[in-house]
């Protein structure tokens, strides 16, 4: 079991955003930044994953086992999203059935082919969820998978040196349900105030009348102060595929909807680094041309402050007002 809080290496590093089992795209990725196939790089550089290695996308496994691979090796380190919790808690959904199961939504989702890990392939992935932290950090820097936020680094900064990050969920869930027993009951309590929860996920606030659900995702980087330190995050998936009434709803009800282009800070001193592989299914499933995709893997390289796409772009991100809101 690892400690939830750990220490991110000195010296340059890069950061890859949600994967989502773009096995393809993760390796032109890496090559492009110069990483041997070992992890190793001739610069002494060092890769930091940030979680959602694996769902919707071809290849989960073959994902979770490099990236397992490159940590064994010394090269990489990689934190907890919530897709890999969601694997923890065992819930079997439609863009997880690389598990072996064939439970979740019926939907597009269901055509779109996923290679199937097999018996002891699934036993080392789920062996190298266990010893993920689900926060890095150093003098300079930040690292999460949604959503810094001090009180609760704080709270799982005191669950010791061998945290069980499952039971740690469960406890405060419980709590909470316990508080909500005798308090009014409020359908981002989970969210917003399970610890664990709110920084693999984000705050929440209830959604507007037609949203597509209950609850929507706040941007909390627009009231990140009191830490000077750079913080660089995933989850919160830049792109916006498809047009019409349902597309509209979709970029209303998302934290980043309103930004005319992608590759900008979020705020003077927050970066969020999901440029939206997690929907390349979609692309493929539609037909689209790969020299045509939209969605990106990308990274953000540390102290160069640069992105570098898995095309192999290099792009300098944008001051976050210059997202400018549509
Ligand atoms: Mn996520």
């Amino acid at each position: 079991m690892p400690e939830l809080v750990q220490q991110l290496p000195d010296g340059p590093i890069d950061f890859i955003g949600d994967v989502h089992g773009e096995l393809e795209a993760l390796q032109r990725l890496l090559s492009h930044l110069g990483y041997r196939p070992d992890g190793s790089h001739p610069d002494g550089r060092h890769l930091v994953f940030l979680g959602d290695l694996v769902d919707r996308g071809p290849d989960s496994p073959a994902v979770a086992l490099l990236v397992r691979q490159l940590v064994i090796n010394g090269y990489a380190s990689c934190i907890l999203g919530n897709h890999e919790m969601n694997v923890l808690l065992e819930k079997k959904r439609t863009y997880n059935r690389w598990l072996g199961h064939c439970e979740g939504m019926p939907g597009p989702l269901e055509q779109a082919p996923q290679q199937i890990a097999t018996d002891g392939d699934r036993i080392k992935i789920l062996d190298f969820f266990r010893t993920l932290p689900v926060v890095l950090e150093h003098d300079a820097l930040r690292v999460v998978h949604a959503c810094w936020d001090a009180r609760a680094v704080e709270v799982l900064r005191r669950s010791g040196p061998d945290a069980d990050v499952v039971s740690c969920l469960r406890v405060a869930d419980d709590a909470l349900r316990r508080a909500t027993m005798v308090g009014a009951s409020d359908p981002c309590a989970k969210a917003n105030l399970n610890p664990i929860r709110r920084l693999l996920c984000g705050p929440e606030i209830p959604a507007f009348e037609g949203a597509s659900r209950q609850t929507i995702r706040t941007p909390w980087w627009e009231t990140d102060h009191g830490d000077d330190r750079a913080c660089v995050f995933g989850h919160y998936c830049r792109v916006f595929l498809g047009e019409g009434p349902a597309a509209e709803i979709e970029r209303r009800e998302h934290p980043f909807g309103g930004m005319k282009q992608r590759w900008t800070w979020a705020s003077k001193r927050t970066i969020c680094v999901d440029f939206g592989i997690s929907r390349r299914w979609s692309e493929r499933l539609a037909g689209r041309d790969p020299n045509l995709f939209q969605t990106r893997l990308a990274a953000f390289r540390w102290p160069d402050e640069v992105l570098v796409d898995d095309l192999g772009h290099i792009i300098q991100p944008g001051a976050a007002d210059e997202g400018v809101f549509l």
